[in-house]
């Protein structure tokens, strides 16, 4: 049955594979799927036909025959219980790998966005700056412990997992900037993620849409 996911026409990433399409784009490559790719226009994203896929008008979606998902971390979930290569068997290791997907869309991305957000969109505001350290400061500590329990593992928790997928693109996001280079564990952990042909299969995917359109 044909994946279809759908993508940005025109990424304000310029190509650096941050936009959330490149997540799903990474699990299917793991699993060895092939995909389709809708790119959605700006003027489409609030159309009520993006909206039935996607209720917030964002990217990405999937639709596998009458399936359709939206939030990416859903969507590797479905893809990692739909295939094999992203989730362990042992049932144990499985409920870790899952522990640590939940974890990073809710106990370390919200953290990187916080920054985000500060930074584009917040920057002129009376208190940004007496915010910002506050910001930075709660990553740090976050990033603290996450390195403590990484320590010098290669992934999260014992093999490769969908939870490395989103672990590894939601630090993805501090890549070459404080805080994530003051962690070098976590810094060679991200680079990890790169090495991996998957990886690159799905970051050369979306960076040929952005060259295609630009
Ligand atoms: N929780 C949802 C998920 O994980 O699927 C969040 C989806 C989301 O944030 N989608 C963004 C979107 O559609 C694109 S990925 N935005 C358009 C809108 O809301 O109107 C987030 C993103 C956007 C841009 C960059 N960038 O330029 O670096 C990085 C990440």
């Amino acid at each position: 049955m044909t994946i279809t996911i759908t993508a940005f026409a025109n990424s304000p990433d310029q190509g650096a594979g941050l936009a959330r399409d490149m997540i799903v784009r990474w699990a299917l490559e793991e699993v060895g799927q092939p995909y389709e790719v809708r790119l959605v226009p700006w003027e489409d994203f609030r159309k009520p036909e993006h909206r039935r896929r996607q209720p917030f008008g964002q990217i990405p979606t999937y639709e596998e025959g009458d399936l359709v998902l939206f939030e990416s971390g859903a969507i590797v979930f479905h893809i990692a219980e739909r295939f094999p290569g992203l989730l362990p068997a042992d049932a144990n290791a499985r409920a870790r790998a899952i522990t640590w997907m939940f974890a990073t869309v809710s106990d370390v991305e919200p953290l990187i966005i916080q920054r985000e957000v500060m930074e584009y969109l917040e920057s002129d505001k009376s208190w940004a700056d007496e915010r910002m350290p506050l910001v930075e400061q709660r990553i740090r500590d976050r990033f603290s412990e996450l390195s403590a329990y990484l320590g010098d593992a290669d992934w999260i928790d014992g093999a490769f997992s969908a939870a490395d997928v989103l672990l590894v693109q939601a630090l993805r996001r501090l890549e070459g900037q404080g805080p994530l280079t003051e962690f070098p564990m976590l810094a060679a952990y991200v680079e990890r993620g790169k090495a991996r042909p998957a990886f690159k299969r799905a970051f050369a995917a979306q960076l040929a849409v952005f060259k295609a359109q630009n």
